[in-house]
């Protein structure tokens, strides 16, 4: 156990002088006196990686986070060998590394320090498990800010913390609690409004420290494993996680429903019980795509199997939820039952696919179905007969996604709450114990569900959500925050949550809406949906231990305000669909927390409240009981209130209004932001005309984006996909807005309804590509200040009377 003093102790092994230097295209090679070596490799002008080998070897490389089809290729660099340093310079940054010690300096191209070395590389070897406990420090100036981290339900702002990655069962957990379900160990760092990144790729046990042990130093370090890191060259804090996640991976397109409102419950069943669920919220027009069954739905918690008292006949019930526009998405969980009746356990005997101790002995573990043993997901055969398991509920039954839950991996009633240490693993032909594992056994799993849903749902497009991840889990699945409680706190928690998920690669993220745990009351449900439609993923669920958490158990009220919101969130689908198209293309994360959207004023810099919903659209949830509003902070620019349409100056602190029915928005001036008609599930209608809301804005172009196809499916990877890009710009009696369009799908719509919001005058003339089309023609509402025109002109010209 690393204990607060680690880094005095005693026994740290410290590298020695330079004594040679090698340079293979884009790998650089520095060795010490004493037998370590650094390896830098060029990735990109602003990524570079950093690993070090003690007693001239290194371990083979391999990792379960880089995606072979992130950026790579040739970058261009030179190398300098200087009296004290040798310089390594690349399109952005300098990289000096000092003779004496081999310490590391990274600065920009005009000098400023970016991030260097404290102590640097050091590490104490370990007699126990064998290899090094490996650590790396270095200097925080004054000032410097940190951020990221995966799930840390703590401060956005991470200086002063001590951190943990490993991934862990945390039922009922608080804030500030640490570790987690996830282990992430990707930070950024920003000094003097410069942000950059580092990602130490170590699925072992790792620590990050924030200036909490020493004052003017961060650390990070691992318990086994290389010191292996990536660092992220910005400086705008938002190409720190582009480029985090380009090397990590980025997700597929989901398919459209599944960012739709979902509703889970532990556990809706018999089917009756499911029926009178998904008919209600059709009763009471309360828009939800997805319904969820936990663990009550299979026989005795068996994976793969089902109580045929509670469901008889499962196909018909999916297929029967499918005609109300519900896809079922089932749980399941790691651990199989230790039964030799039972085809899956008997399986995974004869092919030797579970997980064993040290000695021999299979890894027996107590979860939901009794004494388990548990698949080595780190094994590629075993993940491929994983995948092959879903064909029943895939292709058979008609289950559209799954739900991958127990996956740290969590045993109960054993210390550690996990797989002792000694369990072994494949790793990918990597032999190891579960101390390098543990942390990415999750992901494995949640890969090879994906992997057997797409197989299986093919050409539609698999939905994976899971609970444990490691970094490049995003490229799989998506994820909730585990098991949190109905308490405000907790919204505090969730909002943070989502906003650090997002910055940390894996963006398609919500939290239990209303709490896990306990129950809510109706007011801080209604304040929880408010923000959860806000989230990338957004599903209400609930332990069901302290009664109901559909809407309708909170009264009249908070059914109309749930309505508000999950109507608003359909309206926006266009709008967030195109969030998540920048983030499967570019790695752009959907959620932008308030220095992430605009790092260059420092007044953001401490902030946790407010973030900004895709590009255009400010979101800042009311976190307290009986409150008619809040204060919170407008970032700089202009912005319109989305409720009552007045303008909004930023750059200030302000309290905004907002009864029980209001969570505070804004948009920001200049943007079109594109709306569907409210439909009860994705699909349900024929979408007539897409809405434009156009915030006008006095000057520059702004650019809004829609992307759209056909909402599942692979058409777009051919090019079927339709993305517009509109530019505004708007005059003091004339506004002008030019289409562009990209891509070969055609819409279902022929024409779109625009409304100008924030006209500084009376339309008076409408010009269409360079015709003046009467306003009659273009169903010109005055009152609204709306227009209908065709769907693909490309300029449209709004004069004033
Ligand atoms: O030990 O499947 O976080 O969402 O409802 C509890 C039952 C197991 C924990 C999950 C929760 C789920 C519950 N599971």
């Amino acid at each position: 156990m690393i204990t607060n003093t680690e880094l005095e102790i005693k026994g740290n092994l410290f590298p020695g002088k330079i004594i040679s230097f090698s340079q293979i295209v884009d790998k650089i090679n520095f060795t010490t006196e004493n037998g370590v070596i650094l390896q830098v490799t060029i990735i990109r002008g602003s990524v570079v990686r950093f690993r070090y080998a003690t007693d001239n070897n290194f371990e083979k490389d391999f990792s379960y986070a880089i995606s072979d089809k992130g950026a790579r290729g040739y970058s261009e660099l030179e190398v300098k060998d200087l009296e004290d340093q040798y310089e390594i310079i690349t399109k952005k940054i300098i990289i000096s590394i000092a003779k004496a010690n081999i310490s590391v300096k990274i600065s920009d191209r005009e000098g400023n320090v970016i991030c260097k070395d404290d102590w640097g590389f050091h590490w104490e070897q370990s007699y126990e498990y064998g290899g090094n406990i490996v650590k790396m420090s270095k200097s925080a100036p004054q000032g410097e800010c940190y951020y990221g981290l995966g799930d840390k339900p703590m401060h956005l702002n991470l200086k002063g913390k001590r951190i943990e990655n490993w991934a862990t069962d945390q039922y009922a957990f608080g804030k500030d609690q640490d570790p987690l379900y996830k282990s992430v160990p990707f930070y950024i760092g920003m000094y003097e409004e410069r942000a950059y990144g580092i990602f130490f790729d170590n699925s072992f046990k790792t620590f990050f420290d924030f200036c909490n042990e020493r004052r003017n130093v961060t650390s990070f370090w691992a318990h086994g494993g290389e010191m292996n890191y990536y660092f992220f060259y910005g400086p705008n804090m938002q190409d720190v996680v582009t480029r985090y996640t380009d090397l990590t991976g980025k997700p597929e397109l989901p398919p459209l429903w599944a960012l739709g409102y979902h509703q889970c419950k532990w556990s809706y069943y018999p089917e009756s019980k499911v029926k009178e669920v998904t008919t209600k919220f059709r009763d009471l027009r309360i828009p939800c795509d997805a319904i969820y069954l936990d663990i009550d739905y299979m026989d005795g918690f068996r994976c793969f199997t089902w109580n045929k008292e509670y469901f008889p006949d499962p196909k018909r019930m999916v297929e029967e939820l499918a005609e109300d526009g519900y896809k079922t998405i089932v749980i399941i969980d790691p651990g199989i039952k230790i039964d030799d009746e039972y085809s899956v356990y008997q399986e995974a005997m004869e092919n030797d696919y579970f997980c064993k101790r040290a000695d021999g002995p299979y890894m027996r573990g107590k979860v939901w179905p009794g004494e388990c043993f548990f698949p080595d997901f780190t094994n590629p055969e075993v993940r491929e007969w994983w995948a092959g398991l879903f064909k029943e509920l895939i292709d058979e039954i008609g289950v559209k996604g799954v739900w991958n839950d127990m996956n740290e991996p969590a045993v109960m009633e054993v210390p550690g709450k996990t797989f002792p240490d000694d369990v072994r693993h494949n790793y990918d032909g990597n032999p190891c114990s579960h101390r390098k594992a543990h942390n990415i056994y999750g992901t494995q799993m949640a890969r090879a569900t994906y992997e057997g849903i797409k197989r299986f749902a093919y050409p539609k497009r698999p939905f994976v959500i899971t609970r444990s991840a490691y970094s490049g889990a995003q490229r799989y699945t998506s994820s909730w925050t585990g098991d949190n409680v109905a308490t405000w706190e907790h919204l505090w928690i969730a909002n943070i949550q989502a906003q650090r998920m997002s910055m940390s690669g894996m963006s398609f993220t919500g939290s239990d809406i209303g709490g896990f745990a306990e129950h809510p009351t109706g007011e801080l449900y209604a304040r929880w949906i408010q923000l959860g439609v806000f989230h990338p993923f957004c599903r209400t669920h609930s332990s069901g231990d302290h009664g109901n958490q559909e809407p309708w158990t909170f009264g009249e009220e908070v059914i109309d305000v749930t309505r508000k919101y999950v109507e608003l969130r359909y309206q926006l689908l266009p709008y967030l669909y195109t969030m998540f198209w920048e983030y499967a293309e570019e790695g752009i994360p959907m959620l932008k927390s308030l220095v992430l959207y605009d790092q260059l004023d420092p007044q953001t810099h401490y902030r946790t409240d407010e973030f900004v919903f895709g590009n255009q659209i400010l979101v800042c949830p009311v976190q307290e009981p009986n409150a008619k509003g809040r204060r919170l902070y407008i970032p700089r620019g202009n912005w319109y209130n989305y409720w009552t349409r007045e303008y909004a100056k930023g750059g200030m602190e302000q309290w905004v209004d907002a009864d029980l029915d209001t969570i505070p928005i804004f948009i920001k001036e200049g943007a079109i932001i594109p709306k569907y008609p409210i439909q009860q599930y994705v699909g349900e209608k024929k979408i007539e005309e897409l809405k434009l809301e156009v915030y006008y804005k006095l000057g520059n172009k702004e650019v809004s984006k829609v992307y759209e196809d056909a909402q599942d499916g692979y058409d777009y990877a051919k090019g079927r996909f339709s993305l517009r890009s509109f530019a505004f710009t708007g005059k003091e009696n004339e506004i002008i807005i030019q289409q562009h369009k990209n891509g070969t799908y055609i819409t279902e719509y022929e024409r779109m309804k625009i409304e100008f919001i924030g006209l500084p005058f009376a339309v008076g003339e409408i010009e269409i590509d360079n015709v003046v089309v009467s306003l009659n023609d273009l169903k010109y509402d005055e009152k609204n200040n709306t227009v209908v025109v065709p769907k693909d002109f490309t300029e449209l010209h709004i004069v004033a009377k």
